[in-house]
């Protein structure tokens, strides 16, 4: 490897999951670098079907080390429910393999009554249409310096003033849409404080030795790049940098070790929550997709909003992340459709100008047409296909198209949730 990063390209939920857990076959550290328990990736391996929110996907492998790196909020209840349900998918090593960075910051009950608050307070469309999981503001805390990180959980007294001055400022600014009981919450830290000594550790410490060393690092991306606080879709976004800056100083990572950043992009585009969606399918083929898809919230059971691939937005996304290659997800999802549509860019309804970019101002992406091109459809199951010269014509043509448009090969081609249903290119 031996720094290897894997990035959502699109709005989520491309797949990443299912690539961390081929490549944690090989790597010995597996990392999340940011986000919180709001990351739900479904990993389907030696036919179980395992489910992850704040978790690395490395812990299915026994022989992987795993951290939740300083840039991520760390929610402690999650932590461990999660740990219980690997358990009884019969994972029986996670409690070895599992550290958290004492630099995180904590994702708290606290911040989940603030995330339900403020999203009350917004109207209609206006809504982001968050997890409800409080990453928004556990990330604002952080950011107002009044947040609480992991290593202050051991520090009672300061723990417990810190939480009661944050839920009665939240108290005065929500008033009676702020749900929280506070003396609850500090009782739960009271166990937690007994349970978790063992799992913390001095994140930037660990990554400098395992770097230093030589061990091959795996670093899995949460959420995506069209979410990222900087440069998504704001603010229909979730709080943290989800692309490569985010990597980097979630970790502190020595970029001098970083080989490869993947760009993890689906055949076609979903999102969860409000936001712009430019290519978005109100119709038939949205609910095919839907369907054929499965495409529901892992976190939440959210139904995602699907349409047509979007190579706007994948050149969006390549500017600010700078893939080295592309591992297209859940091409036999497009199966059996007669017709494949993906957009080319974007049209000024008024100048007729052809606009290449993906724009800032979500008002004016809001009044642009979309420019398609339309593929044929191969129209033949492909997940038992193991290489790229036996898919159909027109799927390599669909994947062809990807490459050129991008300037970024396609290393990897998903045909199926399984491990085994990846095409190595
Ligand atoms: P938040 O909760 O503050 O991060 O929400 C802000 C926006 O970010 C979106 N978001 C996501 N989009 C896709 N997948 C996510 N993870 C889960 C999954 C989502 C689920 O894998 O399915 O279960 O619903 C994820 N997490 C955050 C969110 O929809 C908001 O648009
Ligand atoms: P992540 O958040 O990017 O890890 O993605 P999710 O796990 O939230 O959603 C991706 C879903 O698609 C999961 O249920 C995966 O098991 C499934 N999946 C991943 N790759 C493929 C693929 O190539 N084909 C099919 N049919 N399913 C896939
Ligand atoms: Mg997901």
């Amino acid at each position: 490897m031996p720094t290897t990063i894997i990035l959502g390209s699109q709005w989520g939920d491309e797949g990443k999951g299912k690539l961390s857990d081929i490549l944690c076959q090989k790597a010995q550290i597996c990392a999340r670098a940011a986000g919180g328990h709001n990351a739900g990736h479904s990993v389907v391996a030696n036919g179980v079907s395992y489910d992850f929110h704040l978790l690395p996907s490395g812990l299915i492998n026994p022989n992987c080390e795993n951290l939740i790196g300083s840039g991520v909020v760390v929610n402690v209840e999650a932590f461990f429910k999660e740990l219980n349900a690997l358990e009884e998918k019969g994972l029986k090593h996670v409690r070895e393999k599992i550290l958290i960075s004492d630099r995180a910051h904590v994702n708290l009950t606290l911040h989940a009554a603030v995330d339900r608050a403020e999203e009350a307070q917004l109207e209609g469309n206006k809504k982001i249409g968050t997890t409800g999981r409080g990453i928004g503001p556990s990330y604002a805390t952080k950011a107002s310096r009044k947040g609480i990180r992991v290593h202050e959980i051991f520090k009672e007294a300061v723990f417990e003033k810190k939480l009661r001055t944050l839920a009665e400022g939240y108290k005065k600014q929500f008033g009676e849409l702020f749900e929280y009981d506070v003396e609850e919450e500090i009782a739960r830290f009271r166990e937690y404080r007994k349970l978790l000594p063992n799992f913390v550790c001095d994140g930037p410490n660990f990554i400098d030795q395992a770097q230093k060393s030589g061990r091959d690092l795996l670093i899995e991306g949460a959420n995506a790049l069209m979410l990222d606080i900087d440069y998504g879709t704001y603010p229909y976004v979730t709080s943290s940098n989800t692309g490569f800056g985010g990597a980097v100083t979630g970790l502190a990572l020595d970029y001098k070790q970083i080989k490869e950043v993947i760009g993890v992009v689906k055949a076609y585009t979903t999102r969860v929550g409000g936001g712009p969606f430019k290519t978005e399918d109100l119709g038939e083929a949205g609910t095919k997709l839907q369907e054929i898809g499965r495409e529901w919230g892992v976190s939440t059971g959210r139904r995602r909003r699907c349409g047509w691939l979007d190579l706007v937005v994948l050149k969006y996304s390549q500017l600010i992340n700078n893939y080295t290659s592309w591992n297209l997800t859940k091409l036999d999802i497009l199966d059996t459709f007669p017709t494949i549509k993906v957009a080319v860019a974007y049209k000024d309804k008024e100048t007729g100008e052809v606009i290449e970019h993906f724009p800032a101002d979500l008002d004016y992406l809001d009044t642009l047409e979309v420019v398609y091109k339309e593929f044929e459809g191969w129209q033949t199951p492909i997940t038992s296909v193991k290489t790229f010269d036996a898919l159909p014509a027109q799927a390599q043509a669909y994947v062809k198209f990807i490459e050129e448009f991008t300037g970024i090969p396609v290393k990897w081609i998903g045909t199926g949730p399984a491990r085994d249903d990846m095409i190595y290119l």
